[in-house]
């Protein structure tokens, strides 16, 4: 075998001690649920990894019941300091376990290990540890001296991120005081029942955190229970509605991270090699899979036939394949369904005028796949340039001044985020400022970091998630107002 065609084997799975079904976990517990068992699947192979135990509402009220009373005789009452120390225990166990975490969300997930291990995980013990250090100092996250927790917080996450999802939501939630229910996604479970395993370890009071698996009806009787005083989702923007509209009148209160369409706008000053990497990572990191996607180029006009050529270039040299090995830089679309929304959204673009152009590669046989695609001839009118995809498709429109870059990236429901690539700092602060998005990158995108708020405008949600203001989410306002 000459050097060239080396290949590091792939991360083995023998890493793992999995079993072969999963319980809910309540009360500190692994418990039977009283739903049949599903089966989670690895994406790229479509085999059985382990069975899963399935929530019905009486398990959603035994979950419940299991926060209020751990929130009344011992989480609201522990000092903040103590609080944070088992935050920070949880950090240390998710590092030490991370290798473990990293092939198990790979391998449920079907995203490339080189992103688990570099980017999900990582950030996972990142969040924890930056909330640990909130624990004790609630009374500088702007709510006045002493800002109270909420209560028990019901929490939905979606597959595309899991275990960084439910890290996003757990650990503001823990750190301002309250307790937890949370759903994690039906396809991607086994994550959160590993960091079960991880509360566990951290000798975290009963009750603290619950984890109740389950399809979409399990998260309506979570979010919909009586005895929840907030409700956190991030998913799809319909069932952001439906929970806005289920929460509307009761006392619970609510934030949503729902879709995005984000325009990632290229100027002909931009450092082109650059721009084409950040366009390739924004668009096809996590097989598009994110909800702030750069999932539309906008390309000033000289300079579209240069960027567009450069871009095939540049996805030529990526490899799709077995997410277990460290070469993958495109692993499997999480589930079938979701394949064939990707796939149904891709014809109608070409149905509609557009010019497809997809990544010549072999596809595995099993397990579900979709050739990273670039559509050109693209029209504001066009589904793919309006509907969000959630896949590695991204469709290239075309621009001549500042002002009709603004007015293209903004022409959606959504306003999640935006990147931008230019040499000129006057230009990004301008553009900043009129691009209706949450997050902006100027010259990077895809950068996470928990001290800093993430979230959107219009039909991308409310609230945010991060920082100081991720704390805010969980805490009651007094009406305090911070001296100026
Ligand atoms: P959804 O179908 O909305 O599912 C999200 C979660 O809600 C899942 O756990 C789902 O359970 C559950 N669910 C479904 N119906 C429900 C109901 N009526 N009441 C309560 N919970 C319910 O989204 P998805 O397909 O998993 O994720 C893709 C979408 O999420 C995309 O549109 C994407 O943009 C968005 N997303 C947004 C963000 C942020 S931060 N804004 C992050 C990730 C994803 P099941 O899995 O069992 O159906």
């Amino acid at each position: 075998m000459s050097f060239l065609e080396y290949a590091p084997a792939p991360e083995s799975t023998a890493i793992l001690n999995l079993k072969a079904q999963y319980g809910l976990f309540i009360d500190g517990e692994f418990v039977d649920g009283s739903g049949e068992v599903f089966d989670t699947i690895s994406p790229a192979t479509e085999e059985v990894i382990a069975r899963i135990a399935q929530a019905d509402a009486s398990d959603v009220d035994r979950a419940v019941a299991a926060a209020r009373r751990s929130y009344e005789k011992v989480w609201s009452r522990m000092s903040g300091s103590d609080r944070g120390k088992y935050l920070f225990r949880i950090a240390r166990l998710v590092q030490e376990r991370a290798r473990e975490l990293a092939v198990a969300e790979s391998l449920d997930n079907g995203k490339p290990i080189r992103e688990t291990r570099d980017v999900d995980v990582p950030l996972v013990a990142a969040w924890f540890f930056y909330y640990a250090g909130w624990a004790d100092k609630l009374e500088y996250a702007g709510l006045g001296p002493k800002p109270r927790s909420l209560g028990v917080a019901a929490q939905v996450i979606p597959w595309n991120f899991p275990l960084l999802m439910l890290a996003w939501k757990i650990a503001p939630a823990l750190a301002a005081g309250n307790t937890v229910v949370i759903k994690p996604a039906e396809t991607t479970s086994l994550t959160a029942m590993l960091f079960a395993e991880i509360l566990q370890q951290a000798d975290l009071p009963p009750g603290v955190v619950n984890i109740v698996t389950g399809p979409g009806a399990t998260g309506q009787a979570l979010v919909t229970h009586a005895d929840v005083n907030k409700v956190a989702f991030t998913g799809s923007t319909d069932v952001g509605r439906t929970i806005a509209r289920q929460v509307a009148g009761t006392s619970k209160k609510l934030t949503l991270e729902l879709g995005g369409k984000a325009a990632n706008i290229v100027f002909d000053d931009a450092a082109i090699d650059q721009a084409v990497e950040g366009v390739v990572n924004g668009i096809f990191f996590n097989q598009g899979h994110v909800c702030c996607a750069g999932s539309r180029l906008l390309v000033q006009e000289n300079v579209h036939d240069e960027v567009v050529d450069r871009l095939k270039q540049r996805l030529s040299t990526l490899r799709l394949g077995d997410p277990l090995d460290k070469n993958t830089d495109i692993g499997a679309i999480n589930s079938a369904a979701q394949l064939e929304r990707i796939r149904t959204l891709s014809d109608t673009g070409e149905n509609e005028g557009a010019e497809r152009w997809q990544l010549d590669c072999t596809v595995p046989d099993k397990g579900f796949w979709f050739r990273p695609t670039i559509f050109t001839r693209v029209s504001a009118a066009h589904s793919i340039a309006r509907e969000e995809i959630f896949g590695p498709v991204l469709s290239v429109l075309t621009f001549r001044t500042p002002e009709e870059a603004v007015a293209k990236a903004n022409n959606t429901p959504y306003g999640l985020s935006a990147g931008i690539w230019t040499e000129k700092a006057s230009r990004m602060l301008a553009l900043a400022d009129r691009l209706r998005a949450g997050v902006i990158w100027a010259n990077t995108f895809n950068k996470f970091d928990p001290a800093s708020p993430f979230g959107g405008y219009k039909e991308s949600g409310y609230g945010r998630e991060g920082g100081r203001q991720g704390l805010t989410a969980y805490l009651e306002s007094s009406g305090w107002q911070a001296p100026i």
